[in-house]
């Protein structure tokens, strides 16, 4: 166990600018206006609160960037795609000082996004203290796309990528996403709940031989063992124990019950498998940081998805940090 005198942080990222719809920034707000944080003291542990970014702040940036000649146009020199990276290397650095701070001082990070480029910063600052940290990204989606094979261009689409420093040497790779070390090493990522993978993605997946969870693999063998071979995966000579980060978007559980996302995919973890997960992780006493990101209120259609969305969201955290251990 990392964290023996169990304190943590909630840090919140309330960054939309790795995607191209707003309300994703309210996420954070949403999850502690919910209650969060007295639920996690409940559960025994001190917290504390920190903002990475201003959510205003940081909107109001984005629309001027939406009104100017460059807004919304991705295709930089080279060739290469990049949309509003100015911004994204400026809140991504924010947020990699905020829980650099927070995991140097011994205390556990919970960052609640914001969009999955929040995780440039969050994976750096946890690999600085935790150099042999495996990650699991749980996710529809392997966000593994470089500059060069994103379709989209959305940056929420390529933080692995950054992270295992695919990017950084490719010419027009924008300045702004230098910051990120890029130290990540592909044997140290094993990702869950996949299934809408683009071509280039999973090319690089397969020439790296990354560690990949399909929703096939849960069906195939159940989420218990899945989690077993992800966890062996990140820590092969240490028969899956380490430090383990897990990357938590929610639109890895199914829209069923994780409607308010912005890019659902059917098809996904039940919200138990969603649960399980992190509850299994929680159990290891391995767990150094966690992640929850890209839930969007202003998606929802109904208020009920706007609370079934929080809520599981919350429960992700809450699950991650003992709740349902005995
Ligand atoms: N792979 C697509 C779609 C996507 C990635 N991450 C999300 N959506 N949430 C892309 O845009 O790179
Ligand atoms: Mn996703
Ligand atoms: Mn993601």
């Amino acid at each position: 166990n990392y964290y023996k005198n169990r304190e943590l942080s909630i840090i919140s990222a309330p960054f939309s600018g790795g995607q191209g719809k707003f309300g994703v920034e309210k996420g954070p707000r949403y999850m502690l206006k919910h209650g969060l944080q007295s639920r996690l003291e409940e559960l025994g542990w001190s917290t504390e609160l920190e903002a990475a970014l201003d959510e205003a702040e940081f909107v109001t940036k984005l629309k001027k960037e939406k009104e100017s000649s460059t807004g919304g146009s991705s295709v930089l020199d080279g060739g290469v795609k990049a949309k509003r990276a100015d911004v994204v290397g400026e809140a991504t650095e924010m947020v990699y000082k905020s829980v650099s701070k927070v995991v140097q001082a011994g205390r556990f990070p919970v960052t609640l996004g914001g969009d999955h480029s929040v995780a440039m910063g969050t994976v750096s600052a946890v690999l600085d203290k935790f150099p042999e940290a495996g990650v699991l990204w749980i996710d529809a989606h392997a966000d593994i796309n470089t500059i060069e094979t994103t379709d989209s261009g959305n940056l929420h689409g390529c933080p692995v990528s950054f992270l295992m420093g695919l990017n950084q040497d490719i010419p027009g790779c924008p300045e702004s996403l230098k910051w990120v070390p890029g130290n990540l090493s592909p044997k140290k990522i094993a990702f869950i709940g996949l299934r809408d993978i683009d071509a280039g993605e999973k090319k690089i997946l397969k020439d790296l031989g990354i560690s990949a969870f399909s929703m096939y693999h849960v069906d195939k063998y159940g989420i218990n063992a899945v989690v077993e071979m992800a966890m062996k995966a990140i820590h092969p000579e240490t028969n899956g124990e380490g430090p383990i980060m897990c990357s938590y978007d929610v639109d890895g559980v199914d829209p069923l019950y994780i409607p308010a996302t912005g890019t659902p995919v059917r098809g996904g973890l039940t919200l138990r498998e969603g649960l399980f997960v992190v509850e299994r992780l929680a159990e290891t006493g391995n767990l150094v940081a966690l992640d929850v990101v890209e839930c969007n209120p202003d998606l929802a259609i109904h208020d009920i998805h706007v609370s079934n969305t929080i809520s599981a969201g919350c429960a992700i955290a809450r699950c991650a940090l003992g709740e349902t251990l005995l």
